[in-house]
């Protein structure tokens, strides 16, 4: 039978590869994000029968109870979250940061993703379904300006475990993937809309694409009911750690 899968920040980055590649294996898509026009244009790339679109802010609980309350019943059956709407906002150190940055980060990336998924959870019990949540690799490797950022990203992967725990016996699989360097939208947005930025980021540093972390996804929800991947962390080859740093007299 035809799975579902309910992607959210599919405008854009690793949403929008996702939505391609589960629709590319036969999968259905509800494909969410704000930007309706970058939704609109994947209906008409891949098909009102394979995606159905829901624009909402995720932040916005009110916003997120309507849509979910129109979705069409042939739709209602989800058999995969895909948790991955999110984003980092600046790269100061906390002293200098914005606190309008880190409550944004903490509304999107923490108190949203953790909403939406209390919503969707009976039902992914009812049909022993999956939940695939975006970390980062900045949950486990502090880095400055990494601050919330990170902090929002470890949440959401000890999240993941305490699902795993509670989801016990239940046939739900939860993942955890934790990506390091992904050429997205994402710096931009860090950034502010600082396209130079990003680009001085990615630029020679042959980083990860969005595709790879989508098929990674694939991968994950297509093995076997009875295998679990429980916290997947991927770095492209070009990135790696540094030391501690030490401050002297
Ligand atoms: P992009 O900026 O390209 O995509 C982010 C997506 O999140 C967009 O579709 C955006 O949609 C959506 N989004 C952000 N805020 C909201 C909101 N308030 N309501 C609804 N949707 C929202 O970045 P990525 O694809 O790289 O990021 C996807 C996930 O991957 C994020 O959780 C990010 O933290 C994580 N990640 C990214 C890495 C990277 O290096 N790129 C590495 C590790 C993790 P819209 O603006 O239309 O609402
Ligand atoms: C995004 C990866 O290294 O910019 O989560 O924090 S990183």
């Amino acid at each position: 039978m035809t799975q579902t899968a309910f992607i959210t920040g599919a405008t854009s980055g690793i949403g929008a590869a996702a939505v391609r590649e589960f629709v590319g294996a036969g999968w259905r898509v509800i494909a969410t994000g704000r930007r309706a026009d970058r939704l609109a244009a994947l209906v008409d790339e891949l098909g009102a029968d394979a995606v159905h679109t829901l624009a909402f802010d995720v932040a916005d609980d009110a916003a997120v109870d309507r849509a979910l309350a129109d979705l069409p019943a042939e739709w209602r059956g989800i058999d995969l979250l895909i948790n991955n709407a999110g984003l980092a906002l600046g790269t100061k150190p906390a002293q200098e940061a914005s606190l309008t940055d880190w409550r944004t980060m903490i509304a999107t990336n923490v108190t949203a993703l953790v909403a939406l998924t209390h919503r969707l959870l009976p039902g992914l019990v009812e049909r022993k379904g999956a939940i695939i949540n975006l970390s980062s690799v900045a949950a486990t490797y502090p880095y400055t300006g990494g601050n919330v950022y990170g902090g929002t990203k470890a949440f959401v992967e000890q999240f993941s475990l305490g699902l795993r725990s509670d989801l016990h016996g239940k046939g739900v699989r939860v993942t955890s993937i934790e990506p390091g360097m992904v050429e997205t939208e994402f710096t931009k947005v860090r950034n502010h809309g600082d396209q130079a930025a990003s680009d001085a980021l990615y630029k020679g540093a042959d980083p990860m694409t969005a595709e790879d972390i989508a098929e990674t996804m694939l991968w994950v929800a297509t093995l076997p009911p009875h295998l679990n991947v429980n916290r997947l962390e991927l770095m492209p080859v070009s990135q790696s750690f540094a030391g501690f740093q030490v401050a002297r007299n």
